[in-house]
């Protein structure tokens, strides 16, 4: 069984959103033809409450992009976005949403990030996602979504360490970006790690 995961294609990673995505709306079209080509489709939404330690906002003296300490581990300090039942969290409005047949919520817990859609950023908890897959009998997975540097990767590294055979659609995926060069040196880690990289149109 082959499954598309939908990583994170939500309103405040499109342009004019609060962690806004370069280009990150072109995806929509792409995303809608693809999940026709798939068995499975399951989402991910990044998910957190407005006290979350990742938010620069609620680390006095500190801005947006600096690298702290949390709870022993680095974390980038990003704008507010994707608190939870705000517009900023929900599925951009273009996205098919009626194939999706399972959402997987992350972020949750205001004392971890978490980028990727399998485990928390210090691999201590896991979202229930790779249970979820075993369960429905997947054994290989297609990842698109935002943003390719970030939860993108992070949850493709994930599923090609957990055993899924995996494939990045790379035209159905865009990065932040923070520094030049981020994109593709993401994509470098993934073919390293056994992430086969593809193209849409020969999905
Ligand atoms: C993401 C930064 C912070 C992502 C989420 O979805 O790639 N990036 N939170
Ligand atoms: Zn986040």
């Amino acid at each position: 069984m082959h499954a598309l995961l939908l990583i994170d294609i939500q309103n405040d990673f499109m342009p004019g959103g609060a962690l806004a995505v370069k280009e990150g709306d072109q995806i929509i079209p792409v995303v809608n033809a693809l999940q026709e080509k798939f068995e499975l489709v399951i989402a991910t939404q990044d998910w957190h409450p407005q006290n979350h330690g990742s938010f620069a906002a609620n680390h006095a003296g500190k801005n947006i992009g600096e690298i702290i300490e949390l709870n022993g581990l680095p974390q980038i300090l990003w704008p507010v976005h994707c608190v939870q039942n705000s517009p900023g969290a929900a599925f951009h409005p273009g996205l098919n949403t009626k194939k999706i047949k399972h959402t997987i919520v992350k972020g949750t817990d205001p004392g971890i990030d978490s980028y990727s859609g399998f485990f928390d950023n210090g691999h201590k908890k896991a979202t229930g996602l790779e249970e979820y897959l075993k369960q429905k009998g997947v054994d290989s997975v297609s990842l698109c979504g935002l943003a390719t540097d970030y939860c993108v990767k992070f949850s493709a590294l994930d599923a090609a360490e957990l055993g899924f055979k995996t494939t990045l659609i790379r035209d159905a995926c865009r990065g932040v970006e923070l520094s030049p060069g981020d994109t593709e040196q993401a994509i470098c880690e993934m073919k390293a790690t056994g992430v086969q990289i593809t193209d849409s149109s020969v999905v």
